[in-house]
């Protein structure tokens, strides 16, 4: 079609632009007005009577005053979206957001990032919420497309992280049809939004979206799903709406606070557990004048949505992911405080072990829930119980460069010498990772970000959605090959955006906490066709050549020395590097004294 369109004549008014963009936009703008037309003819209430499809519309049906002329409704919305903060939009649209593509050139502040998989989409959305703490936008196709883009975004309602998914739908007419991209958009977005709505006339759609910004930013954060359908975001009528309030943090009563001080006083062991946004360094300095004071031990929680970690903040340990681990790490604690953190649960249920793992006897007291003032609870906590105690920072202290064979070990200190200030991690690395946390815990000041809700495919959309966040630091994506493969179309965008990304792939060739948990589970008889069902050897992957395929350059390193001549060179280079790094799987190696995975 496009082929006929442009071999038509152009214009008489000398338009430059290409002629395949004039006639597309034109058709764009003639399906517009007919849409328009039809749009005023059907009312909500004939849509929710229309058949099969009516039950599918059971999100909040968005009214409100109709609009004056002059706007569509994808134009109205791209507006009040920057008019409200949100001025990034990671996308993998379809035809139904055509109209919201197009508005993208009307409202430049808006900018649109192309995504080649909508996990790559909601991915990236999440790392810029987090480090901006404003949602982006995910453009997303119907329901395949939010399909497509669901354990990601499951990944940040784990995060806490404000998120703006607008999901394309078909026409609200065209909806009764049942044509093949219908689907139950409500049903697949209610597993993880906080909030979804669907305006059925462009004059509401503005109302939608602030709606959506505030409930994606209120407390503790969380995903919005705005779904658009087709007529809605091309009828005109639309005017944008302003920011709504945000509620704010949720601040904690002093009972509580008397509470757990009581608990610290107690003269038994005390755990303070982080989490959300006690894993700041507010909420850690607080933390680690109670610890000065009381003798109370702090732990991190295993996942945390971002740890401000490095030199000059509190050194705080994160609680392991294997159940085990983490069990001695509480040990015989008998007051658990948690502060932005849950009661701690084995990720996984094993046959015979424990899935609460919080120890007999221990008293939990909830100081503070991720929708509280999670740092101002902690300091009113450190002013009661520890009124004098100034927070102990550490000192910077690297890993010496390591020499040798390449191993997840070694890696660990090449990265932790060469680890830039203010970098950002992406860490994807699972038991490749199992070292990197003591390596860089003496690292210049850093944030690091973590696979919150343990659905792999993370790590690289979420160094796009950092980088783009925070221009000028540089972001480290820390990846292990089997992850890193769910979502390697974001290299593409690493490069065509120009990101200071550098990748590193921890090449072990298989899916080896997938070994380790086969044992854990007890299916230990697992034979050969398990076994080759965890290995990505035959053939191997090529990494280097994948990242080059996609424009980004690439590098393979099999000794520690060729992994740091090219870490820093890769880190002193603006723009994506990739690095694969050679490593024996974990668990391969005997005698290495590993007690478990960090995953
Ligand atoms: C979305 C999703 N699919 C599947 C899994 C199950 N899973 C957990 S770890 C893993 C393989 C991890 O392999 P890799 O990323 O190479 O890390 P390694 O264990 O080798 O360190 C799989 C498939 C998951 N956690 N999330
Ligand atoms: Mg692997």
């Amino acid at each position: 079609m496009f082929s006929q369109l442009a071999a038509m004549p152009s214009s008489p008014g000398g338009d430059a632009r290409p002629v395949e963009r004039r006639w597309s936009l034109r058709w764009v703008q003639m399906v517009s007005r007919l849409g328009g037309v039809v749009n005023l003819i059907k009312t909500a209430a004939e849509v929710a009577s229309a058949g099969p499809s009516a039950d599918r519309l059971r999100s909040p049906v968005l009214t409100g005053n109709p609009g004056e002329e002059g706007m569509i409704g994808a134009q109205a919305l791209v507006r009040t979206l920057t008019g409200c903060g949100v001025d990034v939009c990671f996308t993998n649209p379809g035809t139904s957001e055509m109209h919201v593509v197009a508005a993208l050139d009307a409202v430049p502040p808006m900018r649109g990032v192309l995504c080649l998989f909508e996990g790559t989409a909601t991915g990236a959305a999440d790392g810029y919420g987090r480090m901006t703490g404003r949602p982006a936008a995910a453009l997303l196709h119907l329901g395949p497309g939010l399909a497509n883009g669901l354990a990601n975004l499951h990944n940040a309602r784990r995060a806490h992280t404000p998120l703006l998914a607008v999901v394309g739908d078909h026409a609200t007419y065209h909806k009764q049809f049942d044509a093949p991209l219908e689907s139950d958009i409500d049903a697949l977005a209610g597993s993880v939004s906080a909030w979804v709505g669907r305006p059925l006339r462009g004059a509401d759609v503005t109302a939608g979206a602030a709606t959506a910004v505030a409930r994606a930013m209120a407390p503790p954060g969380g995903v919005a799903t705005l779904i658009l359908p087709a007529d809605v975001s091309w009828s005109e009528g639309a005017q944008p709406t302003p920011s709504l309030p945000v509620p704010p943090l949720v601040p904690v009563s002093d009972e509580k606070v008397g509470y757990a001080a009581a608990a610290l006083r107690s003269g038994e062991p005390c755990v303070i557990l982080l989490g959300g946004e006690g894993m700041r360094r507010p909420g850690q300095e607080a933390a680690n004048r109670l610890a000065q004071a009381t003798g109370a031990r702090v732990l991190g929680e295993t996942f945390p949505s971002r740890h401000e970690r490095g030199a000059g903040l509190p050194a705080i340990d994160r609680l392991a992911y294997p159940a085990e681990i983490a069990i001695a790490q509480l040990g015989d604690v008998r007051h658990l405080i948690l502060a932005g953190a849950r009661a701690p649960v084995s990720f996984f249920a094993y046959p015979g072990k424990p899935s609460c793992l919080v120890p007999a006897g221990c008293q939990v007291h909830l100081l503070a829930e991720a929708r509280d003032d999670v740092g101002g609870a902690l300091a009113a906590l450190a002013d009661l119980a520890a009124p004098d105690a100034k927070p102990v920072p550490r000192e910077e202290e690297r890993p010496a460069l390591p020499d040798g064979e390449l191993t997840a070990e070694s890696a660990a200190a090449v990265i932790g010498a060469l680890l830039p200030e203010r970098a950002i991690v992406a860490d994807e690395a699972n038991t490749s990772g199992l070292w990197l946390p003591e390596a860089t815990a003496g690292a210049p000041p850093h944030d690091w970000l973590t696979l919150t809700g343990g659905a792999i495919g993370l790590g690289l959309p979420l160094a796009t959605g950092a980088a783009i966040a925070s221009p000028g630091r540089s972001v480290l994506a820390l990846e292990a090959d089997g992850s890193a493969m769910y979502t390697i179309s974001a290299l593409w965008t690493h490069a065509r955006e120009g990101l200071d990304i550098t990748t590193v792939i921890f090449s072990n060739r298989s899916y080896a906490i997938l070994g380790m948990e086969l044992d854990r589970v007890g299916a230990a008889a697992a034979g050969g066709t398990a076994r080759n069902l965890l290995d990505l050897s035959q053939p191997s992957l090529d990494f280097a050549a994948l990242a080059r395929g996609m424009g980004v350059p690439a590098s393979r390193a099999a000794t520690a020395a060729e992994f740091a001549g090219q870490l820093r060179r890769a880190l002193a280079e603006p723009g994506p590097h990739l690095i694969e790094a050679i490593v024996p799987a974990l668990g391969q190696r005997p005698g290495r004294g590993v007690t478990g995975p960090a995953l």
